[in-house]
């Protein structure tokens, strides 16, 4: 917490660092009241001049500072607000430096911190400065030797990154260990675990024949529930062989679970610490979609061994270059292990929905940032999501043989060094020979282009023309944007299926296998692509695969959305074009509603949906997919600013939900019943297709007929896995009065209250329902014994399930909503300003909202006006209310 106003920093004042570490020795003696740290670091002075030498620290007590082993008379260095300045240092020395910590008391769990009886670190970004004095930032790289000693009893296990080189008991109660990894990394990638864990192990042979250990540590409650991360792991280092020709590098590869943590999981250097939410699976308590996000996860984690770890980042305005460029492989991982286009639908439906919608408000920034305040607000969705479709938009364009021998430079000339997304780009070009020049606008202008697409045939000339032209709106700090390179891939679609394409003025290449497809690169402000020999007016197919985060204009008919939606080749266009006649057919009725007119549900849309439903040919997967309605927050983005009227949306979707579930009763039910299994719980992609199916149709009829909520009773019952268990009851939560779900949710509570990632979900599930009732349940659960404000996974199930899945409810006309979460932001802000600062993101929405700003505003200047705002919660305040 800082009195002064947080300062700004800029990527243009970036400067080398004057001094490197080029060995760290670091020595833990955890305690109960304090813990202390004595570190000697191996200096060398990096410029000619003697400058001093600034060591970044936070909450730290300085016991003792020596150099060379000299203790420092007390005028020799200087302790100022963020750390401690040393003049007068010999060109290369050691310094050692020892202070005193307190674990146990720190809630912001950044540094080291406890969680249950556990020791454990968070250090990326800025966390490691909260252990020992030191140069915190990610060009600093040094090679760590790790000691530790404790209490024997309470933490016989003692963790550390790389190879374990010594453990020895000590003569009192206490033992003593010892680790050392051989590879240079910056302070973030530091980490230290230290409890009472149980493991379970397994090994890895990797290409090169090095035989790796492989454990997950856990607490012991939790010990069956790790095979499932465990397999997921195996497979990842096996994908990143086969696929990017990445090997392992040591010999042990450990993964511990806790369940106090900010974020999914940390790729710390052979020691992964996960939030436990996404490590631990089990049928019984984890959902498919639960199951799939440890898959991910796990491997995204893996993946930084050589994405962030081997090359990292030069400073944190680069950290799209490890994180975008990790995301896009995991990504394809993903995609590898399942169904690619059901992948892209789920990735491009939320950055759609949340990465839009950032890109549109006031934290708008570009992948590559060029100032922050606190850096912890820059793990965004722009810099994760959309940094991995600019990488997947260079994927496209050089194609997959460039693309691996571009990743293969990159990492064979940064290998050990900290870079920038600049010599990716480089790395990219020199390795294709394509000039990525205009592409790189992609790294420094922030919002979402719009495409904008009409089109010509002329039946005499067999010509179809394509008018292509691209904006993109301000952003904060960059009023004006020049054209980006958008890779446009497109068909055509004629009466018998997708046609043939000769660009005019190009040559037919008779050689390409798929000539019904092509990538139309899109680099000015306006194009024109015309098409010879088209014989038939044709619907055209734009925006395959979703080539590029743009926001597409075509005034497509609804009748064209249907034969899209029905015979395209491309899978994400048939899913697009389902959300595109929903999202006509809901606008449509929103306006009947408003205007007070006969609501008219559009008869094409079920009828649309009962075709798919009735096609037992296609993945049900995709087809659960097709039927999912755009979300109300989508509706309300798609509104614009000062036009989205959340009741009115609210109303609006679920009428045509209902009118869907009517028309296509018969049809629903058939499926429901047919896709029914009795195999034994699997997350394969099969068994998951089929039970998303299922419940898709569900909650369709549920929502329809209150007579159907027997079904979704008789699942909950009978349901043998946790899939299955919270979808009969959330559709009793959504669809049913008080008197169905009150006991469902009661039981569920006395069967899983052990299970605290169950309850997680008990306490989402109760937030997100839309009945009028929902404040004060809220309000209640805060109270409820399972409810801890220090426990960010409960934060996010409850505070964040009401704010961000429970629109009607957070949007109350008389602004409690606000209220509620701006008081929780207020407490949070000294507790983990971290998470205090991501609760803020729907109140940062504020002017989309139709009669509700004033409101919104006068929370966010309430907190804005608090004393000791961390900076963490005041850069979004602040921004958001300029
Ligand atoms: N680098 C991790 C995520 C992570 C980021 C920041 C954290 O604390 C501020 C913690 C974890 C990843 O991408 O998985
Ligand atoms: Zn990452």
């Amino acid at each position: 917490m800082r009195d002064a106003t947080p300062g700004t920093i800029y990527l243009e004042d970036y400067q080398a660092p004057p001094y490197l570490i080029n060995r760290t020795e670091l020595h833990f003696e955890l305690g109960e009241e304090d813990t202390i740290v004595t570190s000697r670091l191996h200096l060398l002075r990096a410029v000619a001049e003697d400058v001093p030498l600034q060591l970044h620290g936070q909450e730290l007590e300085l016991l003792q500072v020596s150099v060379d082993n000299e203790e420092l008379a007390e005028e020799a260095y200087q302790l100022t607000d963020d750390g401690l300045l040393i003049h007068q240092l010999p060109e290369q020395c050691v310094l050692s430096c020892k202070t005193r910590i307190r674990p146990q008391d720190n809630t912001s769990l950044e540094g080291l911190y406890k969680s249950h009886r556990m020791f454990c670190t968070q250090c990326e970004a800025e966390g490691f400065r909260k252990i020992t004095y030191y140069l915190d930032r990610p060009d600093v790289m040094s090679v760590f030797t790790v000691s530790i000693e404790a209490d024997a009893k309470r933490y016989p296990v003692l963790l550390s990154n790389g190879n374990l080189l010594e453990t020895k008991p000590l003569d009192n109660t206490r033992h003593w260990v010892q680790w050392h990894d051989p590879f240079p990394k910056p302070a973030y990638l530091f980490a230290l675990v230290a409890g009472d864990l149980e493991h379970i192990e397994d090994s890895f042979r990797t290409a090169g024949g090095r035989d790796v250990t492989l454990r997950i540590y856990v607490e012991p409650k939790d010990m069956g529930k790790c095979d499932y991360a465990m397999d997921a792991l195996k497979r990842s280092m096996r994908w990143d062989e086969e696929v990017f020709g990445r090997e392992y590098d040591l010999d042990i590869f450990n993964i511990v679970a806790v369940d106090d943590f900010n974020m999914g999981a940390m790729e710390n250097k052979s020691l992964n610490i996960f939030n436990s939410s996404c490590v631990l699976a089990h049928p019984d308590i984890t959902t498919d979609a639960g199951y799939q996000r440890i898959e991910a996860i796990v491997a995204h984690e893996y993946f930084h061994n050589w994405s962030g770890n081997r090359v990292t980042c030069r400073d944190w305005f680069q950290l799209s270059l490890k994180e975008g460029f990790t995301v896009f492989r995991d990504a394809e991982f993903s995609s590898d292990m399942g169904s690619r286009t059901v992948k892209r639908v789920e990735d491009v439906s939320m950055l759609r929905t949340a990465q839009f919608a950032e890109d549109a408000g006031p934290m708008a920034h570009p992948v590559r940032p060029e100032s922050y305040i606190e850096i912890n607000n820059f793990y965004t969705l722009t810099i994760y999501e959309k940094g991995a479709e600019v990488v997947r938009m260079i994927h496209t364009l050089l194609g997959e043989e460039n693309f691996r021998a571009g990743s293969d430079l990159y990492f064979s000339r940064h290998d050990g060094q900290a870079v920038t997304c600049e010599d990716f780009v480089r790395a990219m070009e020199d390795a294709s020979g394509m000039d990525l020049g205009q592409f790189r606008r992609w790294y420094s202008q922030a919002g979402t282009p719009i495409l904008s697409v009409t089109d010509s045939y002329d039946a005499e000339s067999n010509t179809y023309t394509l008018d292509v032209s691209q904006r993109c709106p301000a952003t904060p700090g960059q009023a004006q944007k020049q054209p980006f390179v958008i890779p446009l891939a497109m068909g055509l679609l004629g009466d018998a299926g997708n046609l043939p394409l000769t660009l005019a003025g190009q040559e037919t290449d008779h050689e390409t296998e798929d000539n019904t497809h092509k990538v139309l690169i899109v680099d000015q402000e306006r194009q024109q692509f015309v098409f010879d020999d088209v014989r038939e007016r044709p619907v055209p197919s734009l925006l395959r695969g979703f080539s590029a985060p743009v926001r597409l204009e075509y005034d497509y008919d609804r009748s064209a959305l249907c034969q899209l939606m029905s015979r395209d080749d491309d899978g994400f266009v048939r899913w697009d074009s389902a959300q595109a006649l929903a999202l006509q057919v809901i606008t449509e009725v929103q306006q009947q509603l408003s205007s007070g007119a006969a609501v008219v549900i559009d008869p094409l849309l079920s009828g649309a949906f009962v075709q798919l439903l009735e096609d037992t040919s296609l993945d049900p997967a995709m087809v659960a997919e097709m039927l999912a309605l755009p979300g109300e927050s989508y509706l309300a983005e798609q509104a614009g600013e000062g036009a989205a009227d959340v009741d009115l949306i609210h109303r609006a979707r679920a009428a045509v939900k209902q009118a869907i579930g009517e028309a296509a009763e018969q049809v629903l039910l058939a499926r429901y019943q047919a896709l029914s299994s009795v195999d034994a719980y699997q997350p394969s992609g099969d068994q998951i297709a089929r039970r998303a199916l299922r419940n898709s149709c569900l909650d369709y009829l549920a929502c329809a007929n209150g007579a159907h909520l027997g079904l979704a009773h008789a699942q909950f019952l009978s349901a043998g896995n946790m899939t299955d268990r919270l979808a009969g009851l959330r559709a009793l939560a959504f669809y049913g009065a008080a008197n169905d779900w009150a006991q469902p949710l009661a039981d569920f509570y006395q069967d899983w209250r052990h299970e605290t990632l169950v309850v997680n979900q008990w306490l989402q599930l109760q937030a997100a329902m839309p009945d009028g009732g929902a404040l004060d349940r809220v309000r209640g659960l805060m109270e409820h014994p399972d409810f801890d404000l220090r426990n960010p996974n409960k934060v996010r199930a409850l505070i964040g399930g009401f704010a961000g899945q429970n629109p009607v409810n957070f949007h109350r006309t008389d602004g409690e909503g606000y209220r509620l979460l701006a008081d929780v932001i207020a407490r949070l802000n000294s507790i983990n300003p971290q998470i205090a600062s991501r609760l803020l993101a729907p109140l940062t929405k504020w002017r989309y909202y139709a009669g509700r700003q004033d409101m919104m505003r006068g929370e966010l200047q309430r907190l804005a006006a608090l004393p000791e705002l961390s900076p963490d919660v005041y850069e979004v305040v602040t921004k958001s209310l300029q």
